[in-house]
């Protein structure tokens, strides 16, 4: 193992000297912004140091910087921005999701009647009762993986209703535990929608907005998307703030905007995001960073639906935290409803060993999930969501 810190004025610069030396199985430790002694040790030069590690055992590749062809990221966990220039037959723009198998709407529509019954009967205890009596005629195998999906997070009925889906299909072949958990895994993927990375060949920005309570990563998950884009993929990115309710808030952002070398503009007003957005026609990514707010914090949140509601084709995401209980995420996801968003950002998966939560979003949000974090590095500790890999997480096996 190799570990050397490699220094720059941008973090462009860091990294391209790192690739020169590292080739590109390179993994970034740290980053940060520091400053050389000037006068009085004031007014020093900033430069960006990344410290690197190279793995000399499986590395024998000693490259140059990866073409412009080739620029997909893969530095630790992180797999998320892929090159400009792909082939759009393979890139679904975000809007296009994958649709969702019968089995899975099945699923879907199994704990629907389960939450209807609930509403009906004018209590949560119906509903459960309801699961409660299709999980009586289910071998021992069967109920113990709906207690490890609810161990995992995964609310009850929800379970109850996954593996009823499943338990439908296999009722007619000798019972066998792998298969069930594998035709367990297949259905939770088809039920959890993913979007690819975003496609940035067309010639308008793409602009999107990070939103979520206050504390579950945002400005860290910005920071992380945009330095994957634009040193992995090479992509033009730029970041607004509309955190002005803390000065620290806006400061945090501008300190990860100067060392990956991007702009950044801090928006008071809705018109002042739009003359950025206006004034940055020529962007592939805009990046909009948000005030937290507490889920119960109305006044705020009216405010932000105004200014978000004033962009045209902006995507919302909603940011949240794996670690957060059934009750909050409801309350969350209702409360970030009137706001409005179209994908969901899990974060702090390394806090938790129960993913089970993810799903619950899921079944409470119905928006793809567009990235998943795992750490508080930046830019690794991001990937893109995909199906099968939330699946894994959800049942605990990843
Ligand atoms: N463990 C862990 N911490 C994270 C992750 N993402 C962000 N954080 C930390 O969570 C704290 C709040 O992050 P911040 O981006 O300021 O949250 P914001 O208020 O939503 O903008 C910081 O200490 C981050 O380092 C993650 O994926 N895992
Ligand atoms: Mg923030």
């Amino acid at each position: 193992m190799r570990v050397k810190k490699f220094v720059g004025t941008t973090m462009h610069e860091a990294i391209a000297q790192m690739r020169e030396e590292f080739g590109r199985d390179a993994v970034i430790l740290d980053t940060r912004l520091t400053r050389r002694r000037g006068i009085l040790g004031l007014f020093g030069q900033k430069y960006v140091e990344v410290t690197a590690a190279l793995d000399t055992r499986t590395s024998g590749r000693k490259g140059p910087m990866p073409s412009p062809g080739d620029n997909q990221v893969s530095s630790g966990t992180t797999k998320i921005a892929n090159g400009k220039k792909r082939d759009p037959s393979l890139t679904p723009s975000a809007g296009q999701e994958s649709s969702v198998s019968m089995p899975a709407q099945l699923a879907w529509r199994l704990y629907q009647d389960a939450l209807k019954l609930e509403k009906v009967s004018g209590g949560k205890p119906a509903g459960e009762a309801a699961s409660g009596s299709m999980m009586e005629s289910w071998p021992e195998q069967v109920k113990e993986l709906h207690r490890r999906l609810v161990d995992n997070g995964v609310e009850g009925r929800l379970a109850a209703a996954i593996l009823q889906s499943v338990w439908q299909e296999l009722t007619q072949e000798p019972m066998d535990a792998a298969k069930l958990l594998a035709r367990t895994k297949e259905r939770v993927a088809a039920m959890v929608r993913c979007v690819p990375p975003w496609d940035l060949s067309s010639s308008t920005p793409k602009v999107a907005a990070l939103i979520g309570p206050t504390g579950v990563g945002k400005t860290t998950t910005l920071a992380k998307i945009a330095a994957n884009y634009s040193l992995i993929a090479g992509a033009d990115v730029g970041l607004i703030t509309l955190d002005t309710y803390r000065i620290a808030a806006a400061e945090q952002l501008r300190v990860y905007s100067q060392i990956i070398g991007i702009p950044l503009r801090v928006a008071t007003r809705p018109e002042e995001i739009e003359e950025a957005i206006q004034s940055w026609s020529d962007k592939d990514l805009i990046l909009i960073d948000t005030a937290g707010s507490s889920p119960r914090d109305d006044e705020r949140l009216e405010e932000m639906e105004a200014v978000l509601a004033s962009i045209d084709g902006i995507e919302r995401h909603l940011v949240f935290s794996a670690t957060t209980s059934y009750r909050d995420l409801a309350s969350m996801i209702r409360r970030f409803s009137d706001v409005g968003f179209d994908r969901l950002i899990a974060t702090k998966l390394d806090e938790t060993t129960c993913h089970g939560s993810l799903l619950t979003a899921y079944a409470l949000a119905r928006r793809p999930f567009s990235f998943l974090t795992d750490g508080q590095s930046v830019p690794e500790c991001i990937r893109v969501a995909e199906a099968e890999h939330l699946s894994d997480l959800i049942l605990g096996d990843a």
